[in-house]
């Protein structure tokens, strides 16, 4: 039996999976963490740190890093890479000025050896706010059309109304379960990226 196979087995009894939430400063995490949990987000406070939260969805157990994402704390981000099998990456869509810094962090990120193999999906966060980037300009502006070395997908979404979240969930656990389990939930997107085009359907852009 292989190493791979040992692994994927191990994983498969426990159904957990580790899951890294990054972005810039003030994008959101903590927020859509709390809504997503359903607690209150009333009186979130910058994350100096990390918090660990943990979801059930789809009867998989989800462990979350929500780790502070200020200038300072972005070079401790490396500490947490190892065995991570999704990245969400959060925007806040209404940080114009942000957004270059925002795609260089993300850019730096997908280089990470420790990183390879995972998922990404990135949240276009606070689209409730008017003036707030759409998703496709969010998707250009990180050209993220151009990532080839993960499967990737964006998802447009407020963590006040909670609108997009759980959606944005469920494809990161349907692609990470039918990777490391061999048995993803029943989706349209669950086919090969290897043509390495994109749709966009309902919100949400997803590399097929
Ligand atoms: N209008 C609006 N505000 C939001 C949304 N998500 C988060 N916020 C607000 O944005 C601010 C920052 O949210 P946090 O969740 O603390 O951001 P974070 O990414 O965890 O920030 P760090 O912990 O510093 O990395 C808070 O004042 C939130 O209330 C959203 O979808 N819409
Ligand atoms: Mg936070």
């Amino acid at each position: 039996m292989g190493l791979l196979t040992i692994i994927r087995k191990n994983k498969a009894k426990s159904k957990e999976m580790r899951i890294l939430f990054l972005g810039l400063d003030n994008a959101g995490k903590t927020t859509i963490l709390k809504t997503l949990s359903g607690q209150s987000i009333q009186g979130v406070s910058p994350t100096l740190g990390f918090e660990i939260k943990t979801l059930i969805r789809d009867g998989y157990t989800l462990n979350i890093w929500d780790v502070g994402g200020q200038k300072t704390l972005r070079p401790y981000w490396r500490n947490y890479f190892e065995s991570t099998d999704a990245v969400v990456w959060v925007v806040d869509s209404s940080d114009h000025l942000r957004l270059r810094d925002c795609g260089a962090e993300l850019r730096g990120l997908l280089n990470e050896d420790r990183l390879a193999g995972a998922t990404l999906l990135v949240f276009a966060n606070k689209q409730d706010l008017s003036g707030s980037l759409s998703l496709e300009q969010i998707r250009d502006a990180l050209e993220l059309n151009r990532i080839q070395s993960h499967k990737w997908n964006i998802q447009s979404c407020s963590a006040v109304t909670s609108e997009g979240l759980e959606q944005g969930m469920k494809w990161v656990v349907n692609e990470v379960a039918g990777r490391l389990y061999w048995s993803g939930l029943k989706s349209d997107s669950s086919t090969s990226n290897q043509q390495n085009q994109h749709d966009i359907q309902n919100g949400v852009t997803v590399s097929t």
